[in-house]
C-alpha cells in the first residue's frame, strides 16, 4: 500500500465515524424532542373551543388560537368562573388562564400533571363556550 492510499483509507473512516457521530446527536435531539411533549391545537370560534375535549400526555402542550373576532379567554381557575363548577383542575394543579385573547392571538399551556381538567372562557361561558382537557 502506498502513503496515498494508507492515508487515504484512514480519512474514509474517519469521515464514517463522524457520520455516526452526527446520527448519534440527531437521535439525541429526537428523544429530546419527545420528552419536551407534543403540541395540540385548539382552535376558537365564535362561540366555541374547537374541539371542546382533547386527550394529552403529560408534557404535551396545549396552544390555543382565536380564530374568530370575538375576544375569548382560556380560564382554569373556578375563582374567575361565574359557575365555579364549571372549572376542575386536578389535585395538584395550579389555576391558570389567558387573560384576553382577541383575534389571531395564542395562548400556550404544558400539562404536567395528569388529571382531568375543565376551564370556561369567561365571557361565553353561560353560552356555553367551555371544554375539558384529559391529561394521560
Ligand atoms: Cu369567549
Amino acid at each position: 500500500m502506498t502513503d496515498t492510499a494508507a492515508t487515504r483509507k484512514m480519512l474514509h473512516r474517519r469521515a464514517a465515524t463522524r457520520l455516526l457521530v452526527g446520527l448519534g446527536a440527531g437521535a439525541a435531539a429526537s428523544s429530546l424532542a419527545r420528552a419536551q411533549g407534543k403540541s395540540v391545537a385548539v382552535g376558537m370560534t365564535a362561540m366555541a373551543f374547537d374541539p371542546p375535549a382533547v386527550t394529552v400526555a403529560a408534557g404535551d402542550t396545549i396552544q390555543w388560537t382565536n380564530g374568530s373576532f370575538i375576544a375569548h379567554t382560556v380560564t382554569f381557575d373556578p375563582a374567575q368562573a361565574g359557575k365555579p363548577a364549571d372549572v376542575a383542575l386536578p389535585g395538584g394543579a395550579a389555576p391558570f388562564g389567558s387573560g384576553d385573547l382577541g383575534e389571531g392571538d395564542s395562548f400556550s399551556h404544558t400539562f404536567t400533571v395528569k388529571g382531568t381538567y375543565k376551564y370556561v372562557c369567561k365571557y361565553h361561558e353561560e353560552m356555553g363556550m367551555v371544554g375539558t382537557v384529559t391529561v394521560t
